[in-house]
C-alpha cells in the first residue's frame, strides 16, 4: 500500500523561527504595528485615518516583504560563496495564487500580523482580500510550476525560477445570459508589492534577420546571426520564501520593452505616431498570457515569447549568475534547466548558438555541454497539444536556431541509422522535422533528443509516454525515460487554505507534517476515534459555512444547506468530461420531474462547477453555457425541492480553489482514462479529507492505490479498455439507443428544456455526444451513475464516511510536491544540489 520507503525530510528546516536572520529577536505585535504605521506614511504617504483597504494592503505586504528580503540577500551572498548546483525552473507559466498569506505564512509572522492590525483596528482578512492573484498560468502547468519553487525553497535547494511577467494573466471569466465573457486581467492595476524591477539589469533580444558566414582570427569559419530588430528584457524579481527555514528563493520574470533603436526611431521619425507604434510592438510580446491550454495555435507572438524568456534566462544565468571567469565546458556542475513542457524547449538551440557562435566552441564539445544541461517533462497525452513550429515561422524570427535544429537533426537521425540500418519508415518517424503536412519542428522532440532525462508526471502517464507518444524514442534510449508523480505544495494548500484541519492534525500528530507530509499516516488510528471524526466533521461544515458566504459575497450564489458538497473544478476540456457530470445531474433531474423518482429519497447535494474555456475552443464554451443553463433551470425548479443545488461561480482561480477545496465532501475527476496526464486538483482534494469519483485516469491511479478501492469510487474504462473499444470502432449511438435514463437526459437537453424551448442552443453538444463523443461520455456514463448511486450510499453512513475521509487525508502524504522534488533530484537532477 505503502508508496515507497519513507525517508523523512531530506531537507530539514535550518532555522525554526521565523524567517529572519537567525539571532534576531522575534518580532513583537508593537513592533509589527510601529513598521506598518512606518510603511503606511513613508509608502503610501498617507495617515491610517485618511488610508484606504489598498494602501493598509501595501503596507502590510511591504512590513512582510522586509523580513523577507534580508533572508533573500543572505541567501544569494552565501550562494556565490558555496557555488552550488542548482536547479533553473523554465517555465512560461507560474499560477502563483495570492503571495500575502504564504509570505506570513512562511516567515511565522500570521498571528503577530493578525494581532497587530487588530490593534490598528483592521481586519487582516479584508486586507488578505485585497490582493489580486498573480495569474500568470492557464492551470495545473502554471499551477505545478508554483508548488516546486516553493517545495525547493522549504527543501533548502537553490533554485532559480525563469519565466514570463504577462501585464495581463489568465483571463478574468463573466457570465452573460450564461455565456462565458473575458475581460482583461488587470493584476498590476493597484500595484503589486511583491515585485522588485530592475531595469538596469535589461537584457537585449535579438530577433528576426539573416545569418552569415565569415572566417574568424584563426582562419576557421563559423557563422554569426545579423538579426534584424531587437527588444530589451527587465528581470522583475519575486521572492520564494521556504517555510519557516531562512531560504529565500528567486522567480525572475522578464518583462518587454522597447530597446533605444526604438527610441531613436521616434526621435528621427517624421512619423512620430508610426514610431510610438513600433514600440507598442515590442512590448507586445510579454503582454498576455496565451489562454489556450493543451491546443497551442502556433502564433508567432507565442514563440517571440518563448525565445524572449528563454533567452533572457540563459544570458541572466551565464553571464550574471555564473559570470565571465565561469568555465562553461563545466557548465552542467552548476545548473540543470528543467523544461516544463515544450514551450522552453527553443532553450537548446540557444544554448547551442551561444557556445559556438558565441564562445567559440566546436559543434560537439558545445552538444555535449548541451545534453547534460536539460531535462524534459511533458504533461500531455493529446497529440493535439504537443507543440510544432513551422520551419518558414521558425527561420523568419530565429534563422540561426532553424540551422541549427537541422545540424541536431541530421546528427541525431545518423545514431538512429545506425542502430537500425535501413530502416527509413523509423527515420521519417523520429524526425525532429516533420514533412507533413508541412515542413515543421516537433518540439518534443526536440527536447527528448536534447534532454538527458524525459519524464511524465504521474505512473500512468509516464508509460503511455514512452509506449503510444514516443515509443522509437523509449526504444532507443530506455534510460532517459523515467516518472515524477506532481505533487502540491502542503503549505498552501491544506495549512493556509484549511486552518481548521491543519489545526486539528497538529493537535492530534504535533506539526512536523508540514514539511513532512508522509507523517499524515500518524492520523491513521485517529479514523476509529469518534471524537476525532466529529471534530473532523465540524472542520467540514465549518469550512462550508465559510465557503457559503464567499460565494455569496463573491457571487450572490446561495447553496443548499447541509447538503453534500460535490466539486469538479478544472479547466473545460472534453476529455475532463464535465458533459458526463452534467449527465448524471440532468439524469437526476430528468428523473425527478417524470416522477420515477422521489426527490425526498436524493440525498440534498450542491453540484459546484469551475471552468474557464479557452476563448477560441467553442465546444468548451458551448459546455459552460449548458451547465448555466441546467443550472438555472434545475435550481428554479419547485418540483426539485432544492435537494439538487447548481453553482457555478464564474472566474475560478487559485483564490477560489483554496475556498472550495477544503469544504468540499466529493472531489470529480472523471476524464477519460489514458487523457488526464496527472491531474493535481485530484491531490489537493484528497488532502483536504474529500473522497473522490474517478477513472483509473492519471495519478488518480495513484490516490486509489494508496487510500484503498474501499475508501475511493472507481468507474470507468480503463486505458487499454479504452484502446480496445477505440480500436473496434466506438459507436456512442448504440450507448444512446439502449440506455433509457440516458436517452431521457440527452433528449431533455435536446428538447430545449434548458434554453427557453429552442433546440438549437445545445443542439451542436448533443449532436457530437451521440455521433462522436470523441472521449467516450456515453460509454462510461452507466458506470459513472452506478458509482454516484455507491457514493449516496456511503455518503448516508455518517461515520464510516467521515472515517474514509480521515484515510484519505492521511494517505495523502505521498502527494507532497516536497516528494516531487525528491524524486526529480534523485532521478533527474543527479547530485543533490549541495547548499
Ligand atoms: C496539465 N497541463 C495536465 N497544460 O493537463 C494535468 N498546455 O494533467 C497535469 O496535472 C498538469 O499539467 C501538471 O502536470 C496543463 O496544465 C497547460 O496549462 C498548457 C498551457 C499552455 C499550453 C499547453
Amino acid at each position: 500500500q505503502h508508496a515507497g520507503p519513507h525517508v523523512g525530510p531530506m531537507f530539514p528546516p535550518t532555522h525554526p523561527v521565523a524567517n529572519a536572520p537567525v539571532g534576531t529577536p522575534p518580532p513583537t505585535v508593537d513592533g509589527f504595528v510601529r513598521e506598518f504605521l512606518h510603511e503606511l506614511t513613508s509608502n503610501q504617504g498617507v495617515s491610517l485615518e485618511r488610508s484606504t483597504v489598498n494602501d493598509q494592503y501595501l503596507a502590510l505586504a511591504q512590513t512582510v516583504r522586509n523580513y523577507l528580503s534580508a533572508r533573500w540577500i543572505e541567501t544569494q551572498k552565501k550562494q556565490r560563496t558555496t557555488r552550488p548546483k542548482g536547479v533553473a525552473y523554465l517555465s512560461a507559466e507560474y499560477l502563483l495564487g495570492r503571495q500575502l498569506g504564504n509570505n506570513l505564512l512562511a516567515t511565522g509572522l500570521i498571528d503577530i500580523a493578525e494581532e497587530a492590525m487588530k490593534q490598528c483596528g483592521l481586519d487582516i482578512a479584508v486586507l488578505r482580500a485585497q490582493e489580486v492573484e498573480p495569474g500568470l498560468g492557464n492551470g495545473g502547468l502554471g499551477r505545478l510550476a508554483a508548488c516546486f519553487v516553493d517545495s525547493l525553497a522549504t527543501m533548502n535547494v537553490p533554485c532559480i525560477g525563469y519565466g514570463l511577467r504577462y501585464e495581463y494573466g489568465i483571463f478574468r471569466q463573466t457570465f452573460v445570459d450564461g455565456q462565458q465573457v473575458e475581460q482583461p486581467d488587470t493584476w498590476l492595476a493597484l500595484g503589486c508589492p511583491w515585485e522588485f524591477a530592475h531595469p538596469e539589469h535589461a537584457i537585449q533580444i535579438d530577433f528576426g534577420g539573416t545569418i552569415e558566414t565569415y572566417v574568424d582570427a584563426d582562419g576557421v569559419e563559423r557563422t554569426r546571426w545579423v538579426p534584424e530588430w531587437n527588444v530589451l528584457g527587465i528581470p522583475y524579481n519575486y521572492m520564494v520564501p521556504g517555510y519557516l527555514n531562512g531560504r529565500v528563493n528567486t522567480l525572475r520574470l522578464w518583462s518587454a520593452e522597447a530597446t533605444k533603436a526604438f527610441d531613436l526611431a521616434i526621435f528621427n521619425s517624421g512619423d512620430y505616431a508610426q514610431a510610438v507604434r513600433a514600440q507598442t510592438f515590442a512590448e507586445n510580446i510579454t503582454k498576455v498570457l496565451y489562454p489556450e491550454d493543451s491546443t497551442p495555435q502556433g502564433k508567432e507572438l507565442r514563440l517571440q515569447q518563448q525565445y524572449f524568456f528563454v533567452a533572457c534566462s540563459l544570458r541572466d544565468y551565464i553571464e550574471r549568475v555564473l559570470g565571465p571567469e565561469f568555465d562553461l565546458h563545466e557548465l552542467d556542475s552548476r545548473i540543470i534547466f528543467q523544461l516544463n513542457d515544450t514551450h522552453p524547449v527553443i532553450a537548446v538551440p540557444e544554448l547551442m548558438r551561444i557556445l559556438v557562435d558565441l564562445k567559440g566552441f566546436d559543434w560537439d564539445e558545445a552538444w555535449a555541454v548541451t545534453k547534460k544541461c536539460f531535462a524534459y517533462t511533458c504533461h500531455t497525452l493529446l497529440p493535439e497539444a504537443l507543440e510544432v513550429w513551422p520551419v518558414d515561422l521558425l527561420g523568419r524570427l530565429l534563422p540561426r536556431h532553424l540551422e541549427i535544429i537541422y545540424r541536431i537533426n541530421e546528427e541525431f537521425l545518423d545514431e538512429v541509422r545506425e542502430a537500425f540500418p535501413g530502416d527509413e519508415m523509423r527515420i521519417r518517424r523520429m524526425s525532429i522535422v516533420a514533412e507533413h503536412p508541412a515542413r515543421a519542428v516537433r518540439m518534443a522532440y526536440l527536447a527528448t533528443v536534447a534532454g538527458c532525462k524525459v519524464n511524465g508526471v504521474a505512473e500512468l502517464h509516464s508509460q503511455l509516454l514512452r509506449d503510444k507518444v514516443l515509443p522509437d524514442f523509449s526504444q532507443l534510449w530506455p534510460e532517459k525515460f523515467t516518472n515524477v508523480t506532481n505533487g502540491v505544495t502542503p503549505r498552501r494548500f491544506l495549512r493556509l487554505a484549511n486552518r481548521g484541519l491543519s489545526e486539528l492534525i497538529s493537535s492530534a500528530i504535533g506539526t512536523g507534517w508540514v514539511t513532512d507530509l508522509e507523517r499524515l499516516r500518524e492520523l491513521e488510528p485517529y479514523a476509529e476515534d469518534a471524537e476525532f471524526r466529529s471534530a473532523f466533521r465540524d472542520v467540514k461544515t465549518r469550512n462550508k459555512a465559510k465557503l457559503n458566504e464567499v460565494l455569496i459575497a463573491r457571487d450572490g450564489i446561495e447553496l443548499g444547506q447541509d447538503h453534500m458538497l460535490d466539486v469538479m473544478v478544472k479547466r473545460l476540456h472534453e476529455y475532463k468530461r464535465q458533459t458526463l457530470k452534467l449527465l448524471h445531474i440532468v439524469t437526476l433531474y430528468n428523473e425527478i420531474i417524470s416522477g420515477r423518482l422521489d426527490p425526498k429519497t436524493v440525498t440534498p447535494r450542491n453540484f459546484v462547477f469551475g471552468a474557464k474555456a479557452a476563448p477560441g475552443y467553442l465546444m468548451a464554451k458551448q459546455i459552460i453555457h449548458l451547465i448555466n443553463a441546467v443550472g438555472s433551470t434545475v435550481n428554479a425548479d419547485e418540483r426539485v425541492g432544492g435537494v439538487l443545488k447548481i453553482a457555478f461561480p464564474p472566474n475560478y482561480n487559485v483564490t477560489l480553489a483554496e475556498k472550495l477545496i477544503p469544504a468540499a465532501d466529493l472531489s470529480e475527476q472523471i476524464s477519460l482514462a489514458g487523457m488526464e496526464a496527472s491531474g493535481t486538483g485530484n491531490m489537493k482534494f484528497q488532502m483536504n479529507g474529500a473522497l473522490t469519483i474517478g477513472t483509473d485516469d492519471g495519478a488518480n491511479v495513484e490516490i486509489r492505490r494508496l487510500v484503498g478501492d474501499e475508501n475511493f469510487f472507481l468507474f470507468g474504462m480503463s486505458e487499454p479498455e479504452v484502446a480496445e473499444l477505440q480500436a473496434k470502432g466506438y459507436d456512442p449511438g448504440t450507448y444512446y439507443e439502449s440506455d433509457r435514463r440516458l436517452r431521457g437526459a440527452i433528449d431533455l437537453i435536446g428538447s430545449g428544456h434548458f434554453s427557453g424551448g429552442d433546440r438549437g442552443t445545445f443542439g451542436s453538444i448533443v449532436t457530437n455526444l451521440v455521433t462522436v463523443d470523441r472521449f467516450m461520455a456515453l460509454a462510461d456514463y452507466a458506470s459513472y451513475m452506478d458509482a454516484q448511486e455507491r457514493v449516496e450510499k456511503a455518503y448516508a453512513d455518517t461515520e464510516e464516511w467521515t472515517r474514509s475521509a480521515v484515510l484519505n487525508v492521511a494517505r495523502s502524504g505521498y502527494f507532497s510536491s516536497d516528494r516531487s522534488m525528491r524524486d526529480y533530484i534523485q532521478r533527474i537532477w543527479g547530485t543533490p544540489p549541495a547548499f
